[in-house]
């Protein structure tokens, strides 16, 4: 099969049909005002609408769940209208779109909490590194140790942004359990030291993950629902005993939801999102989970269709070639060359290296 048989093959995916293999990974590019997606914002996803899937960039289902200056918020009726213009723009354009749900838990910060709270997480331990605050970097802080009710009503918020979705017009939501944020908290044993029913056993940590699939799914369908997740992204301060163990457990425990898919966040080369010190966990996932697996992390042409052909993945995501490349399933299938992604304006203002990349000549 050559490389172009791989990646362009259809896949149903749930209730979603990808006409080929290549999907937009979710990237934070903090463009929004003041939480709300803009026109510019709009512009820069219509214009990649030919990925088999956009997963927006990470979206806080709450004002609690929120902690990054620029990023979008889908808790407000004119959130949710900034994000009905940005899908109604990438349908007209033939594209489908889920948003990416996200509760940063103890990376928040305090700045963006009601009264300077504490941010929140499943235990009081907090993450290394620093908050991206309206007034700068400042070092995370020790979160609350969130109770039972705050979890309870934490799925809620889940299920709440997840009705707004779907109103919005979305083809679909994906779980952010991924990059040490809320549910990756909960999950790895580095950031969650529960003694109660939501901690200890890899059972009791996938508890809140379970919680918040069951509350989505019912809010919305299985069908339309994934979940994303990074077995060895060790940044933030995260880290597990076990990440196979656990891992396989939760792809395992996932068969029974029926998931439109999941989506492993796990480079094919060292780096942020693999620790080259332990082996890769994809495989042991792919092994328990039986549903449409999305791969991402470094892949290119090459590597991306000899995962498909090889039966690691059915779909692969591609990041920050997607930030410089608005045609990239075109591009991939001509073997054109790649405009190169510039650092300096991923998390920047305005259209500049946001919008102005160019398309194929
Ligand atoms: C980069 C900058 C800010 C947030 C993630 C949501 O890693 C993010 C993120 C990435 O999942």
């Amino acid at each position: 099969m050559s490389d172009n048989d791989a990646l362009f093959q259809p896949l149903q995916v749930g209730a979603i049909e990808f006409p080929h293999r290549i999907v937009m990974a979710p990237l934070t590019r903090a463009r929004s005002t003041d939480r709300v997606p803009n026109e510019m914002m709009a512009e820069y996803y219509r214009q990649r609408a030919g990925a088999a899937l956009i997963v927006t960039e990470a979206t806080a289902i709450s004002a609690e769940g929120y902690g990054w200056h620029g990023a979008p918020a889908m808790y407000t009726d004119e959130q949710a209208a900034g994000w009905a213009r940005v899908v109604a723009g990438v349908h007209e354009a033939g594209g489908r779109i889920v948003l990416q749900l996200w509760h940063m838990g103890r990376v928040s910060h305090p700045d963006y909490q009601a009264g300077g709270a504490a941010a929140v997480g499943p235990s009081a331990i907090a993450a290394t590194g620093e908050a991206h605050t309206p007034t700068g970097k400042k070092p995370y802080v020790v979160p609350r140790q969130l109770t039972i009710g705050d979890v309870k009503r934490i799925v809620g918020d889940y299920a709440t942004a997840t009705r707004r979705a779907r109103e919005a017009g979305f083809d679909g939501v994906e779980i952010h359990g991924a990059n040490g944020y809320l549910i990756d908290q909960f999950l790895r044993d580095g950031s969650n030291q529960r003694r109660d029913e939501y901690g200890g056993s890899v059972e009791n940590r996938s508890r809140f993950l379970r919680e918040v699939i069951e509350a989505v799914t019912a809010a919305w369908s299985a069908d339309r629902t994934g979940l994303r997740v990074s077995p060895t992204m060790n940044g933030q301060g995260m880290s597990d005993s076990d990440p196979i163990g656990l891992y396989s457990y939760v792809g395992e425990m996932l068969n029974q939801y029926g998931l439109a898919y999941l989506h492993v966040a796990e480079s094919i080369r060292p780096g942020r999102l693999f620790n080259a010190d332990a082996p890769r966990v994809t495989p042991s996932i792919r092994a328990a989970y039986r549903g449409v697996l999305i791969a991402n992390g470094g892949y290119d042409k090459q590597t991306a269709a000899a995962a498909i052909r090889d039966g690691a993945a059915d779909a692969i995501a591609f990041g920050q070639p997607f930030i410089a490349n608005p045609d990239l399933p075109t591009r991939l299938r001509s073997d054109a060359p790649l405009n190169e992604p510039n650092v300096a304006t991923y998390y920047s203002e305005g259209a500049a290296g946001y919008t102005d990349y160019p398309l194929m000549p």
